[in-house]
């Protein structure tokens, strides 16, 4: 592997980019000395970064050196589920996989018998989608939907905007109104919050609506604890109140929106006194909001994901995304919305992934589905399952059909991983894989329109390997000899980067070399619908969407409630009567660094957050272990009574691993594999629980 020079005193500063599933994507600089990397900081160079990084990834070099790395390949030798494995080489590791895969391939159930699960563990395109992909699309295996957290949301903001494309995140500096919408961004996109200051200090107020007082609602001039699932309601509400009263920008409709007398009529039929019971917001603060949103420019909002893992996630964000355009805040340096911003990197993923070699009529399976998947899909079964950059026995939804699965004697689970994880405890064979500081790879992010090279830091550590390197030694195990499995990680970036898009211009291998990260060739400031230009079908903000109409949705901004609720299922909201979300953690990223025990410690145990109402008619004080359940299973926990979640609401922050808990399980005991409305999307925040004291057992 290359890796750059030294200078004279022996010591190397390598800039690369944090691997993680987080909007920021940041450049960080890596110290090493005598090949160890002894230092870790945020690049400061960089403008978005700004020379630091989140309190879990400055514990990054603890995680990289952690005592609990798995270094070599190993092979199972207890139960499935144990985790009790024996040493082996890798040949002799590479040997079985490629012969297990080649038995079922050729066997009576066929390539598609064989399904790939990955995730974002690193977002990086090398690590994450380019060899693997060639690999299983040349093998001809099923196709993995990767849904698990922004399926249903992507979608819905497309049909209305176009593509992932929003505000910046230097542009909140500019605004005066700062909507923050399902979106806890102190914890999990911590890089724009010193824009927000800015924007602060200059006298913007910030709302922040939410259902539970998060850090950054609590940071917030206002907090609306909203009921989840409910935002398309509240935001249909602010339309009506900013059509009744003429706040909208009648221009920026006229020129630049499909559909603005529709959606007039539409959202006629909504005033707040409908939406205040289904949000639980009163009807007054629902007007005001939507007076002040109207009248104060610049007006920006920023929603995540969040408010979109419900029944109705993907409307939910095809119609908040609306907003900018009816009171024309897309005009102003300032104004808009962001969720993501990734649709404005137009990388060479064709090149990278080879989609020309799937087989026709490959089946697609839904990731969030994995527990149906393991237990019911026949036709062909799933016989083989091969893990990497995730941890779904941790972060898949109803765990117990996960962890059916993954028992499965039939079963053969080989995962990459670089820790024994609670998925990893069900693998035949776990190969290590090398962290962020041993490979190359190219990442881009969601929330900055900034491209970031990754160069290694340091040499491999144990006999760990590169997920790419795994893929094209499996390949040429299985004797596929297409020259496109000879390519090495940096003829991927290279690849990647091949593109005529004006985005691309002048972003090159050798620059990334050189500078670490590059701004796209986009304006600054770059106000992306000032003008309309939005690159839906109409090249306008459809608040009229033709497109849904023609796949079977309301093309009119709708409501849909949450599939568990006293709305939709009076029946099971009496057994359960709160509804459950689990969001993450702020010394987590989803499943990973809780086995870094100064992380660990920080947050301490997992736990239930409950208002005080519906602690005491439960009998529950904080302290004391609670057991969360539905008809879908029962996890343990300790309860914290606060009132910083609204009343018929629980928050169990995410993501555990089990076998760190208390009883072995997490959250996912009790979310469903239920899909949203759009896109196949993951619905586990769409959850009703009852929640009971355990009570100590009697002394005997
Ligand atoms: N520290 C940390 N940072 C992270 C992550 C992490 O695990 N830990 N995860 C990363 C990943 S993968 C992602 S996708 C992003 C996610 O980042 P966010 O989008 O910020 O996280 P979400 O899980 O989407 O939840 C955001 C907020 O939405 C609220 N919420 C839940 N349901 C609703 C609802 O129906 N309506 C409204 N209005 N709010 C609701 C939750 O209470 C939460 O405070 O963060 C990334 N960054
Ligand atoms: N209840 C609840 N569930 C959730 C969420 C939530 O907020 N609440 N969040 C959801 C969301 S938004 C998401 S995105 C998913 C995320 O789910 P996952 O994508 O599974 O993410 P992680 O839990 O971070 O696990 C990633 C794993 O990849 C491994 N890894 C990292 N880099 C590499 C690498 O280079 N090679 C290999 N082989 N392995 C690597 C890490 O060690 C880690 O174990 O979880 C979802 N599940
Ligand atoms: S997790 Fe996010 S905030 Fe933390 S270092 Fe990585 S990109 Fe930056
Ligand atoms: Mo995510």
């Amino acid at each position: 592997m290359e890796l750059p020079p030294p200078d004279s005193s022996g010591i190397r500063r390598v800039v690369g980019a944090c691997p993680h599933d987080c909007p920021d994507t940041c450049s960080w600089v890596v110290t090493v000395q005598d090949g160890k990397a002894v230092d870790l900081r945020g690049n400061p160079d960089h403008p978005i970064t700004r020379g630091f990084l989140c309190t879990k990834v400055d514990r990054y070099i603890e995680r990289v050196y952690h005592p609990g790395r798995v270094l070599h390949p190993l092979r199972r030798v207890g139960a499935k589920g144990a985790g009790k494995f024996a040493r082996i080489t890798w040949d002799e590791a590479l040997d079985e996989v490629a012969s297990r895969f080649l038995a079922i391939a050729q066997g009576e159930y066929g390539p598609q018998a064989i399904l790939p699960y990955s995730y974002a563990g690193t977002m990086g395109f090398v690590q994450g989608q380019s060899m693997d992909r060639r690999f299983f699309h040349k093998l001809g295996a099923s196709l993995l939907v990767r849904t698990i957290c922004s399926t249903a949301g992507t979608k819905g903001y497309k049909y209305t905007v176009g593509a992932s494309i929003g505000t910046p995140p230097e542009a909140f500096a500019a605004a005066r109104f700062i909507l923050i919408w399902g979106s806890n961004i102190l914890t999990s996109n911590v890089h724009l919050w010193p824009f927000i200051m800015e924007a602060r200090k200059q006298g913007a107020r910030v709302v922040c609506i939410d259902p539970v007082r998060t850090r950054t609602a609590a940071q917030s001039d206002r907090w609306l604890p909203i009921r989840p699932g409910t935002d398309a309601a509240l935001a249909l509400a602010m339309m009506h109140v900013i059509f009744a009263e003429g706040l909208e920008d009648r221009d920026y409709i006229e020129h630049y929106c499909l559909g603005g007398d529709l959606l007039r009529e539409r959202v006629a039929e909504w005033a707040p006194e409908r939406a205040a019971p289904l949000t639980g917001l009163p009807a007054e603060e629902i007007a005001a909001l939507a007076r002040d949103y109207a009248t104060t420019r610049p007006a920006v909002i920023r929603v995540n994901y969040g408010l979109q893992r419900h029944a109705g996630g993907g409307m939910a964000m095809r119609t908040i995304s609306c907003l900018p355009a009816v009171v024309g805040a897309w005009r102003d340096h300032g104004g808009g919305i962001q969720l993501n911003t990734s649709g404005a990197f137009p990388l060479n993923t064709k090149a990278l992934e080879c989609p020309d070699l799937i087989p026709p009529a490959t089946r697609a399976l839904n990731m969030i589905e994995l527990g149906r998947i393991l237990n019911e899909v026949e036709d062909p079964p799933v016989m083989a399952l091969c893990i990497y950059n995730s941890n779904p026995a941790a972060v898949a939804p109803d765990q117990e059909e996960v962890v059916r699965g993954l028992k499965r004697e039939d079963l053969f689970t080989v995962v990459l991983e670089q820790f024994l994880t609670d998925t990893t405890d069900y693998a035949d064979i776990v190969l290590p894989a090398t962290t962020q500081f041993e490979h190359w790879d190219l990442n881009k992010p969601y929330g900055h329109y900034y491209l970031q090279l990754n160069q290694p830091a340091i040499a491999p550590l144990g006999e760990c390997k590169p997920n790419s390197e795994v893929f094209r030694l499996l390949a040429y195990r299985l004797g596929f000899t297409d020259a496109y499995f000879e390519d090495s990680d940096t003829d991927l970036i290279r690849q990647a980067l091949a593109s005529n898009a004006p985005a691309l211009q002048g972003i090159t291998f050798e620059r990334l070399l050189q500078e670490g990260f590059a701004r796209l060739s986009i304006p600054e400031p770059f106000i992306p619908f000032a003008e309309g230009r939005f690159p839906t079908p109409s090249g306008k903000c459809e608040f009229y969407s033709a497109q849904m109409a023609r796949d079977g949705f309301d093309p009119l901004p709708a409501f849909t409630p949450p599939r568990e609720s006293a709305e939709s299922a009076p029946g099971l909201a009496a057994r359960y009567p709160l509804a459950c979300v689990s969001p993450p953690a702020h010394y987590f990223l989803n499943s990973t660094f809780v086995n870094v025990d100064h992380l660990r410690r920080r947050v301490g145990e997992p736990e239930l957050l409950i208002h005080p109402e519906d602690a005491d008619d439960r009998g529950i004080a904080t302290g004391d272990m609670v057991r969360i359940f539905n008809d879908r299973g029962t996890f343990t926990v300790k309860a914290r009574v606060t009132e910083g979640v609204r009343p018929g609401v629980v928050m169990a922050p995410g993501v555990w691993w089990g076998k760190l808990g208390p009883d072995g399980r997490n959250i996912h005991r009790v979310t469903s594999q239920a899909v949203s409305d759009m896109a196949g999307g993951a619905t586990f925040y769409d959850c009703l629980v009852e929640v009971e004291a355990i009570l100590p057992s009697p002394l005997c």
